[in-house]
This record gives C-alpha cells, sequence and structure tokens, in this order.
C-alpha cells in the first residue's frame, strides 16, 4: 500500500502518561500525522519515569510515543496559546488525558475549540464519566482498575482485592477512545462535523468485566456460581467472590504445575476442560475410564471434586516440560497455553516474525523492544519507528505555521517553545 489509511489525517497529541499516548501512537502506526504537544520543562513525565539509562528518553515514554512527531511548547502563555489556536484550526483530531478542568482552565475546552474548527474531533480520557461523583478526580491505572470491578473479581478468595498487570485502566482506555474517534471520523463524512468523544477509565474497565456483572445477576438469582471454586463445596456471599484462576466462562480451567515449578515460576500451563471434547481430553491425559465413569463424564459431575481432577492432570503434568505438555495436548484439541514469562516473550521468534514484537532504533539510546501492531492487516504493515525528542520538530512546526526565523528565535528567548538542539 502505498499510503497508509490515516494518511492525511492531522493529529494534535495533547496527551500524558499511557491511556492518551496509546491512543495517539496507534493513529500514528497506520498513518495519522501525530504530532505531540508537550511542556517545555520535561515533556511528558514519562520521559523521566523509571530510566533506564541516565539522561536518556525512558522506555516508558518511547514504547507509547513511536511515530509521532514533538512541539515543546508552553501552552498558558498568550504566544502558546495562538500557536495551539492555528495547530487547531487546520488539525482532525486532538486527544487529550489531562486533569479534570485542565483544558478549560487553559483556555482550551471544548466549546471553544468546537467553535474553532467545528470539524474537529476531541478526544478524551478522564478517570470517571461527566455523571460521576467522583468526576474530579486525577485517576491513574490501579485506580480505575478498583472502580471498575476489576479489582474486586480479581485474585484469590483469602486474599485482598489484586490489581491486573495488564493495563486495562489506562491502554484499554486509550483503545476504546481510538474506537470512538475513529466512529467520529466517519460520521463527520457524513454530517461535516466534529464531536466530543469521552472515554471513562472506569467505564472502560467494566467493559471488560462485563461477564462479572453477568455474574452479580446470577448470583441474585441462584445464589451460586458453578464455575467458581467456591461451588458446591463453599460458600457465596451476596456478592460475586474472587474466583483464583478459574474460567470466566462455562468451560472450567486452572493453572497447572509442570515439570520444573520448583525452581521456575513460571512452568505452568493454562488446561481447559472443554464440555465437548471431554473424550479426547481423557484420551490426551491416558485416563480412558474416565470417558464413561458417570463421576466424571458431565461437567456438573466433575464439579464437586474438580479440584482431584486438577490434581490429577499435575500427576500427568510432572514429567512433561510446559512446552512438551502443550505440543501433547494440542493434538487432542485441549484449549491450553504456556505461561509465558517476559524473558520468553521478548525473544519468542514468532512474535518477532509477526511483527507484534518490534526492534526499533532510537536516537540516544539505540535500539529498543516494543510492542507493535497487535492488529494485522491484508493491505498493509505498520511499519513502527523510535519516539521523538523533546520538541525536536518545534522550529519545523512553528515554519509550517508561516512564523518567520526571528519570530521562532524570540519565542525561544521568551522560553514559550523549546526545541532539541
Ligand atoms: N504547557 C503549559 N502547561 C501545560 C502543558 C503545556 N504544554 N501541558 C500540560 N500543562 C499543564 C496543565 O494545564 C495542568 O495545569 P493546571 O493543573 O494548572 O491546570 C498541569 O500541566 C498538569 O496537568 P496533567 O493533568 O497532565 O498532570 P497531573 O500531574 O495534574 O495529573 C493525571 C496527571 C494522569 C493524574 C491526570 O492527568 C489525570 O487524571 N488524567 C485523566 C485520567 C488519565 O488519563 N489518567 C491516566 C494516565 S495513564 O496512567
Amino acid at each position: 500500500m502505498s499510503q497508509l489509511p490515516l494518511t492525511g489525517i492531522k493529529v494534535i497529541d495533547f496527551t500524558g502518561v499511557q491511556a492518551g499516548p496509546a491512543c495517539t501512537q496507534m493513529m500514528a502506526w497506520f498513518g495519522a500525522d501525530v504530532l505531540k504537544v508537550e511542556r517545555v520543562n520535561g515533556g511528558d513525565v514519562t520521559r523521566h519515569q523509571l530510566r533506564d539509562i541516565p539522561d536518556v528518553d525512558a522506555l516508558y515514554f518511547t514504547m507509547l510515543n513511536s511515530n509521532k512527531r514533538s512541539l515543546a511548547i508552553d501552552t498558558k502563555t498568550p504566544e502558546g496559546e495562538e500557536i495551539m489556536e492555528k495547530l487547531i484550526q487546520d488539525a482532525d483530531v486532538l486527544v487529550e488525558n489531562m486533569a479534570p478542568g485542565a483544558l478549560d482552565r487553559m483556555g482550551l475546552g471544548w466549546e471553544h475549540l468546537h467553535k474553532l474548527n467545528p470539524r474537529l474531533i476531541f478526544g478524551s480520557v478522564k478517570g470517571f464519566n461527566d455523571d460521576s461523583p467522583w468526576s474530579d478526580l486525577k485517576v491513574y491505572e490501579n485506580v480505575a482498575q478498583c472502580a471498575g470491578g476489576a479489582a474486586s473479581t480479581t485474585g484469590f478468595w483469602d486474599g485482598p482485592p489484586t490489581v491486573s498487570a495488564a493495563a486495562l485502566g489506562d491502554s484499554n482506555s486509550g483503545m476504546h477512545l481510538l474506537i470512538g474517534i475513529l466512529t467520529a471520523l466517519l460520521d463527520r463524512e457524513r454530517t461535516g462535523r466534529g464531536q466530543r468523544v469521552s472515554v471513562s477509565m472506569q467505564d472502560a474497565v467494566l467493559n471488560l468485566c462485563r461477564v462479572k456483572l453477568r455474574d452479580q445477576q446470577r448470583l441474585e438469582r441462584v445464589g451460586y456460581l458453578e464455575e467458581y471454586p467456591q461451588y458446591p463445596n463453599g460458600t457465596f456471599t451476596d456478592v460475586v467472590p474472587r474466583g483464583g484462576n478459574a474460567g470466566g466462562g462455562g468451560q472450567p480451567g486452572w493453572v497447572l504445575k509442570c515439570k520444573g515449578w520448583e525452581e521456575d515460576p513460571n512452568a505452568y500451563i493454562y488446561f481447559t476442560i472443554q464440555e465437548q471434547d471431554w473424550g479426547p481430553t481423557c484420551q490426551a491425559l491416558g485416563k480412558p475410564e474416565w470417558i464413561d465413569d458417570p463421576a466424571y463424564s458431565t461437567a456438573q459431575a466433575r464439579q464437586p471434586h474438580i479440584f482431584d481432577i486438577f490434581a490429577e492432570i499435575e500427576r500427568w503434568l510432572a514429567d512433561k516440560t510446559k512446552y512438551e505438555a502443550v505440543d501433547i495436548l494440542r493434538e487432542y484439541g485441549v484449549p491450553c497455553a504456556p505461561v509465558l514469562s517476559m524473558k520468553e516473550i521478548a525473544y519468542d521468534p514468532a512474535l518477532r516474525s509477526s511483527g507484534s514484537v518490534v526492534e526499533v532504533e532510537h536516537k540516544e539510546r539505540g535500539t529498543y523492544l516494543t510492542v507493535g501492531s497487535p492488529i494485522k492487516f491484508t493491505g498493509f504493515t505498520p511499519t513502527i519507528t523510535g519516539s521523538p525528542l523533546l520538541g525536536e520538530h518545534t522550529d519545523e512546526v512553528l515554519a509550517s505555521l508561516r512564523y518567520s526565523e526571528e519570530e521562532i528565535t524570540a519565542l525561544h528567548e521568551k522560553k514559550v517553545v523549546v526545541s532539541h538542539d
């Protein structure tokens, strides 16, 4: 494909940390011209957070801001606001995820921008939606996981609410916002008008926790949840409990130990018992006698002693590595996978060849690994490039807005803008 699908779409990326940058980074991968607008004093906070090389942009930043350009500008000065307004008049999309009210305080709220450019799509992430009693709160990842129902339903029943390592609040909200922005862009084709697209992190987490809302209603109706480890030998209260590693659908499953688990914390597989494949599953495990045994042959009969069955499977797994076990089980159609460490993922040749993990060049740090597009297209393959240095494109952006060299120098002297030297 000579032109990427979002070529020509101009995005002002007024975002920071993870939720907003994840959204705009994907737009950049798909061809949009994404201009990251950052503070003159240090830029996006993630440039400095958890650095592994002194004075070099942290991986936290580089892995969320590839394929973008950077403009460092103080938008709280009259000159900075004027530059922003010029950019906005010519933009298709503005994305922001600042603290509630920050854009209004800066004079760049939705009403004003909509008047300035009625075609502009204004994408926004906040912790809570406008109707929430907590809409004024600042929010980070784990706060959203707790407010969105993920933490109360994750972990083991005898432990506290637990957050997930997956960025359900941050990157997930960014992906929801991206869907909203692309929808608004399509709508603009019809109407000629832009709109405000808002995603709250609480709502985005809840959207991924919908099966737990399903379970709350089932629990209220029947008093138990048959696929949870608490059934039938434990007790239920009136709220969805934490189910450990149980499967969330009608197929029981668990994380099971494989050969070497005593030394290797990831020598495990996830094993699923699929009802319609009970016969082949028993064959795979060398337990053909279970196929027609009334104590084993139905999901209902198995549930009271499901952990005895898992213990039997662990005995079968004891002399097999997680990879050997999966190689056997795949022949019998058992839904399963090895538990992979981040090291295994980083060096996995298949993830490299599919472009899901990519090595990119950065001007100051050399090469680093990042996550490539998880969406594959027949028409094109996104090329992932390094992230910009702070203010790397400041002067080129000002020149494109027809600022003269003298004016640009004056803006530098007044510290309205900064460019990377
Ligand atoms: N020039 C001048 N000022 C700028 C600027 C620029 N280029 N860019 C940002 N600022 C200002 C803002 O206007 C704001 O000023 P006021 O507080 O005076 O209004 C200030 O910088 C801080 O903004 P911020 O929101 O980026 O930072 P914060 O530390 O106050 O809060 C966060 C950070 C993430 C908690 C908050 O932005 C938030 O709740 N965002 C919404 C939810 C979200 O996306 N959170 C997830 C982030 S990913 O983990």
